[in-house]
């Protein structure tokens, strides 16, 4: 297998998951400064010109959340449930993460730390009002959610806690507001001490994510 990543949320969310399995995945690093995933070769495997991507014999995935599930079920761990209703629930919390908070937590990561890394101009303010905005809600039902509970399906990690999590080191930064959520704050510090999690990257190629 070949998983093709770059050192930002998506490309984490890929690479953290075939660590923590240890998928006998062939990291391959696709430089966004230099424009590689642009190049013909690539966007024969990604038609969307984005990482991560994984191909896998014959099989050609992208969506770093289709790939985290891949890659889990492939090596029969517990990331991603055998029992199908617990299936359904990470269905239900990757669906919520894409469409409601890490929809807007991505547009405050995008203007504060993508933006200035990539050389791609000032944050865009009206961007980053309207997201906080529309994110404010969402994190307070997440904290609600946590309540009691150690992972997002209750005992036990799975995708769905790297998915929604993955803007959460960067929260002062991007001004993302969890302050005074101590159900986020203590999740967020338990994911924390997950090897895979807090060191994703090929050691070789790592840079600050
Ligand atoms: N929904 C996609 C998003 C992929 C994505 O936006 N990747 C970013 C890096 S985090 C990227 O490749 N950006 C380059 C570009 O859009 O030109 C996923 O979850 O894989």
């Amino acid at each position: 297998m070949k998983l093709y990543y770059f050192e930002t949320i998506n490309g984490k969310k890929a690479c953290a998951v075939a660590k923590y399995v240890d998928a006998p995945v062939e990291f391959v690093r696709v430089d966004l400064s230099r424009g590689e995933h642009k190049a013909p070769d690539y966007l024969a495997i990604n038609p969307n010109g984005k990482i991560p991507a994984l191909e896998d014999g014959d099989i050609r995935i992208w969506e770093s959340n289709a790939i985290m599930c891949h890659l889990a079920r492939r090596a029969k761990s517990d990331l991603w449930p055998v029992d199908p209703a617990k299936q359904i629930e990470v269905m239900k919390w990757l669906s919520w993460n894409s469409e409601h908070f890490t929809r807007h937590a991505g547009t405050l990561y995008f203007n504060h730390v993508v933006k200035p890394k990539f050389g791609l101009g000032a944050a865009d303010e009206k961007a980053v009002a309207e997201a906080i905005g529309f994110v404010t809600p969402f994190v307070a039902v997440l904290d609600r959610e946590l309540e009691g509970r150690t992972f997002l399906l209750g005992d036990h990690l799975t995708v769905a806690d790297f998915a929604v999590s993955v803007t959460l080191p960067y929260a002062d930064k991007i001004g993302l507001p969890i302050k005074g959520y101590n159900n986020i704050a203590r999740w967020h510090a338990q994911l924390g001490q997950i090897p895979a999690w807090q060191d994703p990257f090929p050691a070789a190629k790592a840079a600050a994510a």
